[in-house]
């Protein structure tokens, strides 16, 4: 089986980061081997949540993998929770990246145009210098408007202005970059992409419902890390994290008891193990 690492945090309610990571992961079939960076009673979207650093069990954990000489087909990083943290990460990459293991980088720091709590310019600085070394970078328009200094256009931005800052984002250095939960032109939901060795612009969506929740750019760059691992075809695994993702939303808009803090995910992994096959 091949084994993917991932490393985020654990929200222990949220529906985010590594609760949803493990179970999707896992659902396509593949060994999730998790770096737990921090243990938060909530996501930061609610007030007072508690939040245990564990950023000095990060080392040993390094040490101890590659003294055992494990190996990842991917390496997939969302939510970080300090610059020390992106740079032990960077870390990671030089120990266990290289020789065509993607790395796969959601920068997950913003929403709505706003930081999320803890975040400044010099973190954004940091994740910069991450998304440089990635194969793949999934932002949303925000954190795509922060990690390239441009004023955030709104969730609506049009075409051209996500074409912009995918050109932008793309000097930072990463082979694809992704804007994840755009309005395409044609209405749809889904995200838009650019290839920076064949300057290629690329984009995808499903009909749009009026629903918006948390954690689900965290669910489409665990589906799309899984995908990619299993099939190896960049657009088709972003097809599979978009009809995924828009299936969860879906449900959750359909679903008068669903709660407001994350989407029915969970309801929806029977569609994603049809989709990917044995
Ligand atoms: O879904 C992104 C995310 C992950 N982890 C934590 C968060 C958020 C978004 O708010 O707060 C701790």
């Amino acid at each position: 089986m091949k084994r993917v690492m991932t490393i985020q945090d654990i929200s222990c309610i949220g529906k985010c980061s590594l609760t949803v990571a493990l179970p999707i992961l896992s659902a396509i079939g593949l060994e999730a081997a998790i770096v737990p960076t921090a243990v938060l009673s909530t996501h930061t979207q609610f007030r007072d949540f508690t939040f245990r650093d564990l950023t000095e069990d990060l080392e040993p954990i390094r040490k101890h993998w590659e003294k055992e000489k494990f190996s990842f087909e991917a390496i997939y990083t969302g939510y970080l929770g300090s610059r020390r943290q992106i740079d032990i990460v960077r870390d990671y990459v030089r120990t266990f990246g290289g020789n065509g293991h993607a790395l796969i980088v959601d920068p997950a720091m913003a929403d709505g145009g706003k930081l999320y709590v803890g975040f400044d310019e010099a973190f954004v600085e940091e994740m910069k210098g991450l998304c440089g070394e990635a194969d793949v970078i999934l932002p949303n328009i925000s954190e795509a408007a922060f990690l390239t200094g441009s004023e955030y256009p709104g969730e609506e931005a049009d075409e051209e202005t996500q074409k912009e800052l995918l050109l932008k984002l793309s000097e930072l250095g990463s082979k694809y970059s992704i804007i994840t939960g755009v309005t395409l032109s044609d209405g749809s939901f889904g995200f838009i992409g650019y290839n920076r060795e064949s300057k290629e612009f690329f984009s995808y969506g499903n009909p749009k419902v009026p629903y918006k929740s948390h954690g689900t750019g965290d669910i489409f760059a665990s589906t799309f890390t899984g995908a990619y691992v299993r099939t190896g075809d960049l657009f088709e695994a972003l097809k599979i994290a978009a009809d995924y993702t828009s299936a969860c939303i879906r449900n959750s808009y359909g679903d008068p008891d669903h709660v407001d803090y994350g989407v029915n995910f969970e309801l929806e992994l029977p569609y994603l193990i049809e989709r990917i096959g044995k």
